[in-house]
């Protein structure tokens, strides 16, 4: 899982209207609507989940902003979000006595839990979720189209199992053969001199997908940080690139609160 920097986030809470701009003119649908189709929510409940944000000090500790752009992600949803006073164990206290809802973060998971329901959302299932429901609605209908999924991790798993289920061929592409075992789709290690319609890109290496693997109309859906696709602005300036650093994954945790 990568850990973000202060630098991916910068400005975050500020672009979200723009972000939502972009989704709409890519997807046809914005942060909210293809959030909650990627949780399977058919209506969003007009009353916003109350919810605290805690900053947890573990291991690397604080990322500068990363509190604060969850809290914009989660308002511009619809909730009632707070960062909590205090941190860590006692942050979580604070929540659980005054909120509906918790969100938290520490170096190796990042989840949210309703406390009312019990609900439980996690982030490389909901990030994982969420690029492939995006991708899905950039394309119309991936109904019988092939998509290649480089990284066969967490997030590239939950993507492919989204991508079959709306009935896409899925590949799955990764260099380490061992995280292809037993999979439900065609895998491979090697996608040199090959180009897809589709692309889901979840790896955390840079400039995994080159210019060989895309056609003049490849749409790519990159949850992965960084950014894996090399001279990423063609596509970006053309439409065909849905890329964000916590945004997508963020909303659709919210989505999965509300089930
Ligand atoms: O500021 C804080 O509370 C920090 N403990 C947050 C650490 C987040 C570490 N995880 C990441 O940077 C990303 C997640 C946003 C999703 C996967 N890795």
């Amino acid at each position: 899982m990568t850990r973000l920097r202060e630098k991916d986030i910068d400005g975050l809470g500020a672009n979200l209207l723009r972000l939502d701009g972009e989704l709409y003119d890519i997807c046809g649908a914005g942060l909210r609507e293809i959030a909650a189709r990627a949780s399977g929510l058919l209506t969003v409940p007009e009353q916003g989940l109350k919810i605290g944000v805690v900053p947890v000090t573990a291991g690397l500790g604080i990322i500068g902003g990363f509190s604060s752009a969850v809290c914009s992600i989660l308002r511009c949803l619809g909730a009632e979000a707070e960062i909590t006073e205090e941190t860590d164990a006692a942050g979580m206290y604070e929540s659980l006595g005054r909120n509906e809802a918790t969100i938290l973060a520490d170096d190796k998971i990042y989840f949210a839990l309703n406390h009312k329901t019990g609900r439980l959302a996690e982030n490389g299932s909901a990030t994982g979720r969420g690029f492939a429901a995006a991708l899905e609605l950039a394309a119309g209908s991936l109904e019988g189209e092939q998509v290649m999924v480089a990284g066969a991790g967490p997030v590239g798993l939950a993507a492919a199992d989204y991508l079959q289920k709306c009935g896409s061929e899925v590949i799955v592409y990764d260099i380490a053969p061992e995280k292809l075992k037993g999979l439900p789709y065609k895998v491979t290690t090697d996608i040199r001199g090959q180009a897809f319609a589709y692309i889901l890109e979840a790896t955390s290496s840079a400039e995994v997908i080159k210019a060989e693997n895309l056609t003049d109309k490849t749409i790519i859906s990159a949850p992965g940080m960084p950014l894996g696709v090399e001279n990423a602005s063609a596509l970006r300036k053309e439409g065909r690139l849905i890329h964000n650093p916590l945004e997508l994954g963020t909303a659709v945790m919210y989505m999965d609160l509300l089930l």
